[in-house]
């Protein structure tokens, strides 16, 4: 974690989580509230900073399974970057792909998977995900307040993680 010398006498660090979301999510706020409330991604990155001053966040998000692959590659090599929320959307029912690019960041850059909808009481094909062995937790229908929890433990890991280091 880089260490912003502002004080030498108090030095501040600062955490960087970044946060991803998969494919239709840029459409949240705009459909289907019943499922998916009826914030939008912005109100959900406005939550989180107001939530956690501390951190700062960077948001991706993709409809393309590849661009979402490139990012969480070019994550693991970016020390500035301390650990992942992603939302992978439907590909976490289905894409070997991404899981592997999580499992290839796994144990270096702590990783929690949200989904906004509790896939486990919905339809069959939701119930399973693919990527979910691939990260370090998963939250699952507790609205959009799921990326604030899954931010609160990824910050939560990689201070532990500093600690250790
Ligand atoms: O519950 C979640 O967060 C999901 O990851 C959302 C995915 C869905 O395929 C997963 O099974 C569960 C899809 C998000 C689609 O979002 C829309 C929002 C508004 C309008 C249309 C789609």
């Amino acid at each position: 974690m880089p260490i912003t010398p502002t004080n030498p006498e108090e030095p501040t660090s600062t955490m960087t989580i970044a946060i991803i979301n998969g494919p239709n999510l840029n459409l949240l706020g705009e459909r289907n509230p019943e499922i998916y409330g009826s914030e939008t991604l912005q109100d959900i990155l406005d939550m989180l900073r107001c939530e956690m001053p501390e951190v700062s966040f960077t948001h991706f998000q993709s409809n393309h399974e590849g661009e979402i692959i490139d990012r969480i590659q070019a994550i693991r090599k970016d020390n500035s970057i301390n650990g992942i929320v992603i939302n992978p959307g439907a590909y976490a029912h289905y894409s070997y792909a991404i899981a592997d690019a999580l499992r290839d960041i796994k144990g270096i850059k702590p990783v929690v998977e949200v989904h906004i909808s509790n896939i486990h009481a919905r339809e069959e094909f939701r119930s399973h995900s693919v990527t979910a062995a691939c990260v370090d937790a998963v939250i699952a229908g507790a609205g959009t307040r799921g990326y604030l929890l899954g931010a609160m433990h990824v910050k939560h890991l990689a201070e532990a993680q500093t600690l250790k280091s």
